[in-house]
């Protein structure tokens, strides 16, 4: 994250489409919202937090007819499981838009009007190749083996339809691009976007007649309009446009849009062009994360290779599902999905590390103190040993706020390992006659279990609040009670399943 101009930051994941159940491509991106989220509101930071569904257009119309619904009955479904699933992953949001609710379609047929007013949507007629899957249009430039350049499978259409003036935004565009160096996250991504723009940008069809399952244009209501035009105006939409008309609530300026890769152009040109000509300023930044791959192909609802997130969730718990595919991912690249890897990594640092140095210690207190231990000022290699703490939490926060997640909790698991460190070699259980030495290095690390507790909330906030309800440090004295493990050891020689229909 670049320098605020105030404390209030906006965070959205995009809306999905409701064409199918969600999966873990879904998950991830969620989560990785609501751990940025919650780890800036621990930091002092007014945060707001959306997310949604995309339930207009071709795609989610024909899945409708495929399953014997009417759109209407096959969105509210869809999108209850999505809701479902920010329950199962324990993602705290402030609000969950779906498109075909009234607010948005009163924002999105407003922004329209804006677009036409300041003169940027003209009346045309269309012909391209259309790549159903991904709901967009491609010349025969584009195409790569005959399939759109995002893999779908791609069908000749004709039709009249409303453009929107992309051309004229070209050198705006390149222009905004060089001044705010940081709005497209990460450099490899922003190359792209400017490559792409330089090579020219043609002006864009945004309405359809060949379907009805959309938000009519107004006043030529034969046309639906776009569904990414329609999709991308639910950003504001959340955030009270039209009466929020400026979106100039401190809000908006700190907006970060979290997508996968595939659909940064969509936001980081498209998006840009149509806020600068509606005139609404733009958001703060578009981040970007690679996929989780499958057996080498990327997890989608239309390839059907789903590894499915409530199953995770109901096995291990929320807690280790967010920490593995924050750990796992490498955040901007894309990362590979594996029962064994998620078993690995929950063992070695949930189970082993961090949840056992927290049992050992608390419940040495509990058996063999009295559940008491007094709190006492710290100096030398105690003090040292914090600071050092201190040191890898604080390099762990920063790393956070550049979205390197990965290497955020690399750096909380350094900690907890330090810690580890420091109670083996001090050996608190061999100490027989020395109850103020045994008192300071038990107090010592109930101090560390702390911080490395708050240091992980964002990512294990149900493990975090059950660990700190064992400790009661109000008083003098430090009060224990008896914990629980947090996280009980997976057998890896069982069977789970994971897969999801
Ligand atoms: O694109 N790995 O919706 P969508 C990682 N409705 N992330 C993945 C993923 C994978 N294999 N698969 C999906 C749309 N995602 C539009 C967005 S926004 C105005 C409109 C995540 O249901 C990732 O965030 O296809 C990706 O960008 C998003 O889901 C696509 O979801």
């Amino acid at each position: 994250m670049t320098t605020q101009s105030n404390n209030k930051l906006y965070i959205t994941t995009p809306i999905y489409y409701v064409n199918a159940k969600p999966h873990i491509g879904h998950a991830y991106t969620t989560i990785v919202c609501d751990i940025y989220a919650r780890l800036n509101k621990m930091l002092g930071y007014d945060v707001k937090f959306v997310t949604g569904t995309d339930e207009h257009g071709k795609k989610v119309e024909q899945s409708a007819v495929n399953s014997g619904k009417t759109p209407q009955e096959f969105t509210d479904e869809i999108s209850q499981l999505f809701r479902d699933l920010l329950v199962t992953i324990n993602a705290n949001n402030d609000d969950f838009i779906r498109t075909t609710e009234e607010r948005h379609k009163k924002s999105v047929a407003f922004f329209w009007r804006k677009l036409q007013e300041a003169g940027y949507i003209y009346l045309g007629e269309y012909s391209g190749w259309y790549d159903m899957r991904n709901e967009a249009y491609f010349n025969d430039d584009e195409l790569i083996d005959g399939k759109s350049p995002l893999g779908g499978e791609v069908t000749m259409m004709r039709e009249p339809c409303y453009f929107f003036k992309l051309s004229a935004f070209q050198d705006k565009l390149l222009a905004y691009y060089e001044e705010h160096r940081d709005f497209i996250y990460p450099d490899s991504r922003r190359n792209e976007v400017i490559s792409f723009v330089k090579s020219g940008l043609k002006d864009l069809a945004i309405s359809r007649t060949t379907f009805s399952w959309g938000i009519p244009v107004p006043g030529d209501e034969k046309h639906v309009i776009y569904v990414w035009l329609d999709a991308l105006v639910n950003y504001i939409t959340v955030n009270g446009y039209p009466d929020n008309q400026q979106q100039n609530d401190g809000y908006w300026n700190n907006a970060i849009h979290f997508v996968g890769k595939e659909i940064v152009r969509f936001h980081a040109v498209y998006w840009p062009a149509f806020l600068m000509a509606a005139g609404i300023p733009l958001p703060k930044q578009i981040v970007s994360h690679g996929w989780w791959i499958s057996n080498g192909e990327k997890m989608s609802k239309s390839l059907g290779n789903v590894q499915d997130p409530n199953k995770y969730c109901k096995l291990f718990g929320s807690d280790s599902f967010r920490y593995y595919v924050l750990r796992e991912m490498s955040f901007g690249e894309d990362g590979n999905f594996s029962l064994p890897s998620f078993i690995n990594r929950y063992n070695s640092f949930l189970a082993n590390s961090y949840g056992n140095m927290c049992q050992r210690v608390l419940s040495f207190i509990y058996n063999k103190c009295d559940g008491q231990v007094k709190k006492v000022s710290l100096d030398g290699e105690y003090q040292d040993f914090l600071n050092n703490i201190d040191k890898e939490i604080q390099d762990g926060y920063d790393l956070a706020q550049k979205y390197q997640f990965n290497r955020y909790l690399e750096k909380v698991e350094k900690a907890a390992s330090i810690a580890n460190q420091f109670v083996d070699s001090q050996k608190p259980w061999a100490i027989k006659d020395d109850a103020e030495l045994l008192n300071k290095i038990l107090y010592t690390m109930v101090a560390a279990i702390i911080k490395i507790t708050k240091a992980i909330s964002p990512v294990t906030p149900i493990a975090a609040e059950k660990l700190l309800s064992f400790i009661d440090a109000s008083g003098d004295v430090v009060k224990v009670s008896q914990p629980e493990v947090l996280f009980n050891k997976i057998d890896e020689t069982q069977d789970f399943d994971v897969y999801g229909d």
